[in-house]
C-alpha cells in the first residue's frame, strides 16, 4: 500500500541541503518515492505504511540536523 505525506523541514539553506535530506528519506527502507523543495521547506514522500511510519520519517530528517514538522 501507498500512503503520501507532507513534511516541513526547516534549517535547509542549500540545494545540498536538500538534496542531503532527499537521500536520508529514499534510503529508509519502506519509502517509496521523496521528493524535498527547497523554495517551499517541504518534502512529500510515498511510503508503505507497512514498513515505515511518519514518525520514522520525521527521525531521518532530523538524524540528519534539520528540524521537520509533519503538515499532512
Ligand atoms: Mo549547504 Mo546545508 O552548504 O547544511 S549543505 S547549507
Amino acid at each position: 500500500s501507498t500512503y503520501v505525506c507532507r513534511i516541513q523541514i526547516k534549517g535547509m539553506t542549500c540545494t545540498s541541503c536538500s538534496t542531503t535530506v532527499e537521500s536520508a528519506l529514499q534510503a529508509v527502507p519502506g519509502v517509496q518515492k521523496a521528493q524535498v523543495a527547497l523554495a517551499t521547506e517541504e518534502a512529500e514522500i510515498r511510503y508503505d505504511p507497512k514498513v515505515v511510519s511518519y514518525n520514522q520519517l520525521i527521525e531521518a530528517v532530523e538524524e540528519n540536523g534539520f528540524e521537520a514538522i509533519l503538515i499532512s
